[in-house]
């Protein structure tokens, strides 16, 4: 039928360093737009679902040693290959609602010894690209007073310190920085605000590919 087009899904980006509430403020989003009867997915990364993502996972949890550059490339692999299905999506209409992605990629990779944040960002170059990154911004010592770290590889205040000013290298226009030291609730209003603007504003628009 004329002028039925589908309108294409956004694909919204959350980040961050661990404790600022991405994925707390993901999931709320998410069940809030579908109980609006809007076309939304979560998504998460890395995705745990498939071998890739069960390495990583396991590299994480310290269960195996990879060196800096291929435990970079295995990240980056398990979105290439949730590339074509998210493409597919986003093409037919769903949104997707996604806890880390490239940024995270290329933050963490990046503060290590002897890795270029180049040669981070040139394995993602190609995939689809956010139409907005929503970086949720929490110092270091308000982090703190949301409880101690865990046990995972990451999970050490001066590192996150150093990957929270890797982020600043990684921002550009379709960034949005928002303060995360808020209510739970509160956040969710501003959130929600700008991923409406930004879903309505994705429909027409092609989907382009990142850092190419
Ligand atoms: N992480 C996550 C990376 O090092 N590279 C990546 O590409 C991605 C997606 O994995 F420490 C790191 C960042 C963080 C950890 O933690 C995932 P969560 O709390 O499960 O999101």
């Amino acid at each position: 039928m004329f002028g039925s087009a589908v309108k294409r899904g956004a694909l919204i980006v959350f980040e961050g360093c661990d404790r600022c509430g991405k994925t707390t403020q993901c999931k709320k989003l998410v069940d809030v737009l579908k109980s609006e009867g809007k076309n939304v997915e979560f998504m998460r990364f890395p995705d745990g679902s498939t071998h890739i993502g069960k390495m990583c996972r396991e590299y994480l949890e310290c269960g195996i040693e990879l060196e800096d550059h291929a435990i970079h490339l295995l990240f980056a692999a398990n979105r290439w290959e949730a590339a074509p299905k998210m493409r597919e999506k986003l093409m037919s209409g769903t949104t997707l609602i996604v806890d880390r992605y490239s940024f995270s990629g290329v933050a963490f990779s990046a503060v290590k010894p002897g890795m270029e944040l180049a040669w981070c960002k040139h394995a993602e170059a190609g995939l689809p690209r956010p139409d907005l990154v929503l970086y949720l911004d929490l110092s270091a010592e308000a982090a703190a007073k949301r409880g101690s770290y865990g046990d995972e590889r990451y999970e050490k205040v001066g590192l996150q310190g150093r990957v929270r000013e890797t982020y600043r290298r990684l921002f550009d226009e379709r960034w949005s920085v928002v303060d995360a030291d808020t209510s739970v609730e509160g956040l969710h209003t501003r959130l929600r605000a700008v991923v409406v603007t930004t879903m309505e504003r994705s429909h027409h628009q092609p989907l382009a590919r990142l850092w190419t």
